[in-house]
């Protein structure tokens, strides 16, 4: 399937997964290996000014059909979430030029940068930028867990951090935006389908909750004497749970707390804890995410401690265009359209050019976790949807 190309590439021995963050050196490898690959099929490969890489098949130009995905990964991520994506759209030029087949329209296979949000927290980095959805000094600003810049970061790939921001060359090239993408969950188990279409993306957000206490000697200072943020973002982690519950298909997750200093025998200073919430709408994603608040607030009262919350990035509901869905479903023979809890860049280009994502089947239902898994022969049944699609549109 070509994934075994890269395998072990960014391999976390911790946990297993996969950890590729954008221009970090496993994600600088990947990127290297597609330039080589796209190269070797002939497609000339440029890299726009926001980090992202873009393949073409005959010359750039307007009204494009472009296919891709991303290569990054969330830390200890599976092996599929992103790559497939790619892998699979080399693997369809492939079977397109054995096919003898010739684009009428240009075709371009594109890698976004940092759709994970893994290094600098903001999902979908590489396509926010480009289609305008982030303020570039915003971005340049934004720091990884080391405390580099994403300005440094891009300076030291080789791009110029004062020319990152909205692309419009770039972005009306293109005419149509289909991603493939391994399924995050279990519909197209339930529904005994290799492949799919996608038909919406919830409304997902991420929030970063930072409690203030008082640090302080772990052994000298007495229980009834303490500031201990920790204390409160502890609460808010049950606290999520709760609310998540009190609303219908919400999703609430805190999967990083981070304390500072964070040493064993020191009452944390600050607690910087994260939350990912989701819901089927805005309406339910704003209504969980303020109910955290409201217990997170109480939470800190109690132990004398401040709050303080910023909303680090937030997409509203995607519904995918039905045209082009339908147009998909039928070009495969009815592949059936589900829904996922999972963002993608195809969300963020779904606001502006006609977008699809085609979806393979994970016999696991597992993702961001080593466990995440797709069959050969359902890896190769995307491949031969998304040749059928790409024909299709660029015929
Ligand atoms: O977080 C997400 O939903 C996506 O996998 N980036
Ligand atoms: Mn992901
Ligand atoms: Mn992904
Ligand atoms: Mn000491």
């Amino acid at each position: 399937m070509g994934l075994d190309a890269i395998e072990g590439v960014g391999r976390d021995p911790k946990r297993g997964g996969y950890s590729r963050h954008v221009f970090d050196p496993a994600e600088r490898e990947l990127r290297e290996w597609f330039v080589e690959q796209a190269q070797h099929r002939g497609l000339a490969v440029r890299c726009d000014r926001n980090g992202n890489l873009w393949a073409w098949w005959g010359e750039p130009g307007r009204d494009a059909v472009v296919t891709g995905s991303h290569l990054d990964s969330v830390p200890g991520g599976g092996a599929f979430d992103g790559p497939l994506g790619v892998v699979s759209a080399l693997a369809a030029v492939d079977a397109l030029q054995a096919g003898g087949f010739t684009p009428s329209k240009p075709l371009a296979i594109v890698v976004f940068a940092e759709e994970e949000g893994g290094r600098f927290g903001v999902p979908c980095l590489g396509s926010r930028l480009l289609s305008g959805a982030i303020d570039p000094d915003v971005a340049r600003r934004l720091h990884d867990p080391a405390g580099i810049t994403f300005a440094e970061a891009a300076a030291e790939a080789g791009l110029d951090p004062a020319g990152i921001g909205r692309d419009d060359d770039a972005l009306s090239a293109i005419g149509t935006f289909v991603e493939l993408h391994v399924e995050q969950g279990r519909g197209l188990v339930d529904l005994g389908a290799p492949v799919g279409v996608a038909s919406s993306i919830l409304a997902h957000g991420r929030w970063r909750f930072t409690f203030t206490g008082e640090g302080n000697h772990a052994g000298a200072t007495l229980l009834g004497d303490r500031r201990d943020p920790m204390v409160p973002a502890a609460e808010m982690v049950l606290a999520t749970r709760i609310a998540g519950s009190e609303v219908d298909g919400a999703r609430a997750t805190v999967g990083r707390i981070v304390p500072n200093p964070g040493g064993t025998n020191v009452i944390a200073s600050t607690v910087d804890v994260w939350l990912d919430a989701r819901a089927d709408d805005d309406h339910d994603t704003r209504r969980v995410v303020a109910r955290i608040r409201e217990m997170a607030t109480e939470a800190a009262a109690r132990e004398n401690c401040e709050l303080t919350v910023v909303e680090e990035s937030y997409g509203d509901t995607v519904v995918f265009d039905s045209g082009l869905r339908d147009t998909l479903s039928a070009a495969l023979g009815g592949v059936p359209a589900l829904p996922t809890g999972a963002g993608h860049d195809a969300g963020i280009l779904a606001a502006h050019v006609p977008t699809a994502m085609l979806f393979v089947r994970n016999p696991t239902g597992v993702s961001h976790a080593p466990e995440e898994f797709a069959q050969e022969s359902d890896c190769q049944a995307g491949v031969a949807a998304l040749a059928t699609v790409l024909g299709r549109l660029a015929g």
